[in-house]
């Protein structure tokens, strides 16, 4: 029996009716990651039972990751949380009994209308992208917390750094069409492991590839990626900023530049260059660790295509920014494409994230407006672990009594986690976690809400790295008596007595108003996917959203800040080399099988990952008497953490990669990675220094 090709109709969740025949749902995956595919879900009896990409959605191309391909097996994991649970062990023991409904809903909003009552700000919400929907993220959550007067949350976990690098250069998250890369002669993959993060990009840079173009790897790791470009520069992590000036170096002292580009669609160039010119190659080569004639040959590549008038493209992403510098190094790469005017082609240019090309009206979603005039005190995530370990103060504000945590795992994946889980033990500390498995950070919960996945609830989607728009459908009923975040909320604001009128708005409701009308709502209902009305080469004739129009290598708004208004090149607060007790630099890239902490506890993909491990250079290694397969403790001031060691040219010297982010009761020695990274900031955004990191490593 083949499938129906086409979804058919469908009102709702609610109304969902098994169908004898096989249908095909179509939906958009949820992950937070830059692809956000169109998903097929084949749906019979009620039950899905294959998830595929959309060959319809030129974006997807009928491909998927590992990962989502086994999608069923997540959603029908037996171990999926399927009704409210309560605690009856000490905190943290995982132990729970389960409770209906109505009992769990009755006792949290007494709860919190009691902390409410003396400083709602006392109750703080916790977030991030554990599904990058828009309703199922922060549109009827938004409104709850918004409602009650909460503290704010910048969510700063992931890309603060380069966002707010962006913002300040380019003006905002904007940059090249993704799929233009396929045209370009030169593609730098910068900070970036495509082929495990990023993978339909991927395939364009292989047709690009395929057609003679040069394909480029900055990353201190040689990645699955870096292994199949032309070449790698395997730099220290946290040094781009001073590799990028020492290009820019080159570019000048060569006039590799488009000097109409420059005097039309940019603003500061005199400075930059001053600063530019200090910064040698082989200046930089003894920042960076990498040979200077390495630097010289990446900017007679990149010179290369100025004068030869084809197209260079600069694929950046996150992984260079979670550094102190890394707000700096953003700015500095982002500067390259004006300076040779890259951007002028629609395969040249640069592409980090494509978010705020979306016209998403957050403010119709969130209900700002519910504040009424309050201004709560904001709470960065990244710093969970100090700041639940807090007393009042004038400074910080009332003492955290309650967390309410959705779509994130922090007790796994926030920076230094033996404050995190200290912080989440205090016994006067109320914890909910809406979550659809048993994670660490469900362990130390009061209670456990069990939520819809994707399958199971609607949803619309921007994205981070294409652009186009999605819907999800619901393809089958929620499981066992699992609710959408959004129905939690509903039920939680009318438990408290909110009787707003936008608490009753349903999901599809919540769909149609993300981006009102300027997406076609019926275009999604019809194909799952809106291409977004854009140009081909967005920036050929300059017109940056910046507060100049320009590509601002100099920043008014930062030097009115105090800060420095030109990129420069930010030296780690753990600076590979400085310590003889900490001789190592530790990153913590993301492991191919697992998304951040979410698929650790699916058999079949932590099977393809075996162990946690950290990848040690036979050099770093033999100094140690490490051997692979043998188990290793990796530790410095802020803790400890056990792994196997694999001894492997994936490392460079005085580089280990401790692959993330293992759940840590499935780790070995029940702690992860994250119980060595620190709770220091980056330079911009107020981000997390993940990458920034000096361990040292022990035969076990
Ligand atoms: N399979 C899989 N895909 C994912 C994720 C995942 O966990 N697994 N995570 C998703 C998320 S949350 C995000 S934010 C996106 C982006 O995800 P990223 O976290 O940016 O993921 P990667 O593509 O692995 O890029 C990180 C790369 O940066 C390198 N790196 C580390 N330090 C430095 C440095 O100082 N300089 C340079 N140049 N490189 C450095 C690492 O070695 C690694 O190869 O991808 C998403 N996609
Ligand atoms: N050491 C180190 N730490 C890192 C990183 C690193 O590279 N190294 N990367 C950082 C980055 S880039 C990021 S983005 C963060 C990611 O951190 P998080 O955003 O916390 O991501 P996940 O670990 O994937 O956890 C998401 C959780 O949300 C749940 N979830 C999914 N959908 C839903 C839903 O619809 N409802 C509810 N209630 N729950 C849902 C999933 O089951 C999962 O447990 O981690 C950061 N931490
Ligand atoms: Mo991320």
């Amino acid at each position: 029996m083949s499938p129906t090709p086409i979804s058919p109709p469908l009102a709702g969740a609610a109304t969902l009716t098994p169908s004898i025949l096989p249908v095909q749902v179509i939906g958009a995956c949820p992950h937070d990651c830059p692809d956000t595919c169109s998903l097929l879900t084949t749906v019979e009896n009620g039950v899905a039972t294959r998830v595929q990409g959309n060959p319809g959605h030129p974006q997807t191309g009928g491909v998927l990751c590992n990962k989502v391909s086994r999608y069923t097996e997540r959603t029908y994991h037996a171990e999926r949380l399927l009704q409210p649970l309560r605690r009856t062990g000490p905190k943290g023991s995982g132990r729970f009994e389960p409770v209906s409904w109505h009992t769990a809903l009755g006792e949290i909003a007494a709860r919190l209308k009691d902390i409410a009552a003396r400083n709602p700000e006392a109750i703080v919400p916790y977030s991030y992208c554990g599904t990058m929907g828009q309703v199922q993220g922060e549109a009827m959550a938004g409104r709850f917390f918004n409602r009650l007067g909460a503290s704010l949350l910048d969510r700063t976990i992931c890309a603060a750094a380069g966002a707010e690098g962006l913002n300040q250069t380019l003006g905002g998250k904007v940059g090249m069409r993704v799929e233009f890369f396929a045209e370009s002669r030169l593609i730098i993959i910068w900070g970036s492991n495509s082929i495990g993060s990023n993978l339909h990009f991927w395939r364009y840079a292989q047709l690009a590839k395929r057609n003679g173009a040069k394909l480029i790897c900055i990353d201190p790791r040689r990645s699955e990626t870096a292994e199949k470009c032309h070449e790698h520069i395997a730099l220290l992590p946290g040094t781009d900023a001073a590799l990028a000036l020492a290009l820019m170096h080159e570019l000048a002292t060569h006039d590799w530049l488009d000097h109409d580009y420059i005097s039309r669609h940019t603003l500061g160039w005199p400075a930059l260059r001053e600063r530019a010119l200090q910064w040698s190659p082989e200046r930089a080569a003894a920042v960076c660790g990498v040979p200077a004639e390495q630097i010289r040959s990446l900017a007679r590549d990149y010179g290369q295509c100025f004068t030869d008038r084809q197209p260079a493209a600069i694929r950046l992403n996150y992984g260079m920014q979670r550094v102190r510098g890394g707000g700096n190094a953003t700015r500095a790469v982002a500067c390259l494409p004006a300076l040779t005017g890259a951007w002028r082609h629609r395969a040249g240019g640069l592409l980090m994230s494509s978010s705020s090309f979306f016209p998403l009206d957050k403010p119709a979603l969130q209900r700002p407006d519910l504040l009424a005039g309050r201004t709560p005190r904001t709470v960065n995530m990244s710093t969970l672990g100090n700041d639940l370990l807090r007393e009042s103060s004038p400074d910080f504000g009332p003492r955290i009594e309650a967390l309410i945590v959705y779509n994130s795992n922090p007790v796994a994946v926030a920076p230094e986690s033996s404050k995190v889980v200290r912080g989440f033990a205090r016994d006067d500390l109320f914890t909910v976690v809406l979550e659809q498995f048993q994670t660490d950070t469900a362990d130390m919960a009061d209670f456990i809400l069990p939520a819809t996945t994707q399958l199971e609830h609607w949803d619309i989607h921007a994205t981070y790295g294409h652009t186009d728009a999605l819907l999800n459908r619901p393809a089958i009923a929620p499981l066992g008596q699992c609710r959408p975040n959004t129905q939690i909320f509903r039920n939680l604001a009318a438990r408290m007595g909110f009787t707003e009128p936008c608490f009753q708005e349903d999901d599809e409701t919540l769909c149609r108003a993300a981006f009102g009308d300027a997406v076609d709502f019926q275009i999604l209902l019809d194909q799952g996917f809106a291409t977004l009305a854009l140009a081909e080469a967005p920036f050929a004739d300059g017109g940056f959203p910046t507060p100049s129009g320009h590509c601002e290598f100099f920043s008014e708004r930062l030097a009115a800040q105090g800060l420095d208004g030109l990129p420069d090149h930010v030296p780690n607060y753990e600076t590979p080399g400085s310590s003889a007790e900490f001789p190592l630099a530790m990153i913590s890239p993301p492991a191919r099988s697992f998304m951040n902490s979410t698929f650790v506890n699916v058999k079949t993909l932590r099977s393809m990952e075996g162990e946690p491990t950290l990848e040690i250079h036979p050099l770093d290694a033999a100094a140690r008497g490490i051997a692979t397969g043998s188990i290793v403790r990796v530790y410095n001031h802020r803790g400890d953490y056990q792994v196997k060691a694999e001894v492997s040219l994936r490392a460079r010297p005085g580089v280990v990669n401790g692959l993330g982010i293992w759940w840590r009761k499935l780790g070995l020695g029940g702690t992860n990675v994250n119980q060595l990274t620190s709770q220091h900031l980056t330079d911009l955004g107020r981000g997390p220094v993940f990458y920034d990191c000096l361990v040292e490593v022990q035969a076990a």
